[in-house]
């Protein structure tokens, strides 16, 4: 059975149908659409439209055209300032060697300031300097991104919950390399840019501030992590389990509840006594999905602010047993040090 979506007719779009369904061999091919006008004021869109065969296998065979405008271009170009100081830093570590930087491309990386220099606004360049430049492009540009996909969402007459989710993992983002080194009063305390350096930082991260399994925020981010795992393991496949009955036409599926969306929820019914609606499940997915940074910025925030030690802490609530007969009382090492309490 063919599934043929018509385009609403008040987004004036060629009533061309297109058929969306990964299972299906065949590709449908309808004129090239530029989309609906653009609202007064706005950018052009860019690009001759194109169609991709390869693409079309895994989604809309179409390519384009493209909406930049202003805070597009922007933004791009303050990404790409900071991928070329980033990446011109790790060249510079190897002596601008090409074949050393591909070679060793994982275990490069460019740090943050040392702890001696505090929460200066801009120490030397070579010792953490080029990281807060490349940070604070990194940071425009993803904010600029965040304004722009709210603007085009608003524009084309949207609700905004795709920015809001975005703004979920800003919320990290930033906490990780901006708000708790502020609340630290030490820009050693972000992230440095690299796979395997940044990947060393959350693991002497964990073990500085006694093992972040201990943190509760850190178990919920997880919690919600594999959560929208799960669920959208759940929600794909019940989807496609039903797109023989038309199923993928969610919309419609919400609206007028046909055959795919009754079996869907019987389905879920019988074996395991409760359905979510064709609607709601994407409400869970949304609120796993967000409060997975959400979560995870909170635990952050909380970790050598207000929390020293995520193990000690386990302990004084009784989380962690503590086994005296085995271990003698563990003192946290940086108080011992007389460091940080
Ligand atoms: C990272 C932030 C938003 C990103 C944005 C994009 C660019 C583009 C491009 C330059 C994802 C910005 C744009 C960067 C750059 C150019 C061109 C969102 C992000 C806006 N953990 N752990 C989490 C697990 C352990 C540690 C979260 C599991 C160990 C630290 C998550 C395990 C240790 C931190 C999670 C495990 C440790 C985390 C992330 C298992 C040592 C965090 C959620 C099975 C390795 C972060 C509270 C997320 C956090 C975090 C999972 C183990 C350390 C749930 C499953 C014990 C330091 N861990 N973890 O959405 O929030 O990230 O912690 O062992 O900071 Mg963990």
């Amino acid at each position: 059975m063919v599934g043929l979506v018509a385009q609403p007719a008040n987004l004036e779009l060629e009533t061309m149908p297109e058929y969306q369904n990964i299972f299906t061999a065949i590709q449908v091919r309808g004129h090239l659409e530029e989309g609906i006008p653009l609202p007064k004021g706005d950018a052009d869109r860019s690009g001759k439209p194109f169609h991709n065969y390869w693409l079309g296998k895994i989604g809309n065979a179409q390519i384009g055209p493209i909406y930049l405008g202003f805070l597009g271009s922007v933004s791009l170009f303050c990404g790409l300032v900071a991928f070329l100081i980033i990446g011109l830093n790790m060249l510079a570590s190897v002596g601008w060697d090409p074949i050393q930087f591909v070679r060793q491309l994982f275990w490069l990386g460019l740090e943050p300031p040392g702890p001696e220099w505090g929460f200066r606004i801009i120490p030397p360049l070579n010792q953490g300097g080029w990281w807060i430049i490349a940070g604070f492009f990194l940071t425009v540009s993803v904010l600029l991104w965040w304004v722009r996909m709210y603007r085009r969402a608003v524009q084309l007459g949207l609700g905004t919950h795709v920015p809001w989710a975005f703004a979920g993992a800003i919320f990290l983002f930033l906490v990780l390399g901006f708000i708790r080194p502020l609340l630290m009063g030490s820009w050693a305390e972000a992230v440095p840019f690299g796979i395997f350096p940044h990947l060393d930082w959350t693991a002497a991260f964990s073990i500085r501030y006694g093992n972040l399994y201990y943190n509760p925020f850190h178990c919920l981010s997880i919690v919600f992590l594999y959560g929208s795992v799960l669920l959208f393991a759940m929600h794909g496949a019940t989807i496609l389990a039903v797109s023989r009955y038309g199923g993928e036409r969610e919309l419609e599926q919400i609206t007028d509840r046909g055959t795919a969306s009754e079996r869907a929820a019987l389905f879920w019914r019988w074996t395991m006594g409760f359905n979510a609606t064709m609607e709601s499940v994407h409400r869970w997915a949304w609120w796993f999905a967000v409060l997975t940074p959400v979560t995870g910025a909170i635990g952050i925030l909380l970790t050598g602010t207000v929390v020293d030690n995520w193990y000690l802490w386990g302990i004084k609530h009784g989380i962690v047993a503590p086994l005296p007969d085995l271990y003698p009382t563990v003192v946290d090492p940086a108080v011992a040090a007389g460091g940080v309490q």
